[in-house]
């Protein structure tokens, strides 16, 4: 038998007449899981060919699932807030907190805290996109890889052209 569940909630709320235009968004991802892998159903769901990029962090570090879950699941709880600070400018911040959907052999579910800053200039035809982000795990994430990971880190600049 399989049964699994995807299911994706967000609200934002933004205020675009006061200075920055700031506007805030919080959401929580859930992905199935399966729980016991000797019995005869499936819970994980199967993302089949992959997360695109910008799903469950700018980092990437969950984009094939089951598998980057250890096929426990998944759970992404985040924030992000943005901000004009002047115009063709946009800063945001996204916060995310990932679990495990189940726990671990180890009774453990924190897979680690992301935090994503990303900066996007246009000036039509012109782009300029940076960002930085840092992935802290938690047990979770450091018993799923079967050792010591440290914080990760990550750093990039995009420029385009569109025509
Ligand atoms: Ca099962």
């Amino acid at each position: 038998m399989v049964a699994v569940l995807l299911v994706s909630l967000g609200a934002s709320a933004d205020d675009h007449p006061v200075p920055l235009s700031p506007s805030v968004e919080v959401w929580t991802d859930y992905v199935s899981g399966d729980s016991n892998t000797t019995d005869s159903s499936n819970g994980a769901f199967d993302t089949l060919f992959g997360t695109n990029h910008g799903y469950y962090g700018t980092m990437d570090i969950f984009t094939d699932i089951p598998k980057h879950a250890g096929g426990l699941g998944l759970v992404d709880m985040g924030v992000g807030v943005a901000v004009k600070p002047t115009t063709g400018v946009d800063v945001m911040v996204d916060a995310h907190y990932f679990q495990l959907a189940h726990a671990d052999g180890s009774r453990e579910r924190e897979l680690g805290v992301e935090v994503d800053l990303t900066v996007a200039w246009i000036a039509k035809p012109f782009m300029l996109t940076g960002g930085y982000s840092f992935f802290r795990p938690g047990t979770a994430m450091t018993n799923l890889k079967a050792g010591g990971r440290g914080t990760e880190r990550f750093a990039y600049v995009m420029t385009g052209v569109k025509f």
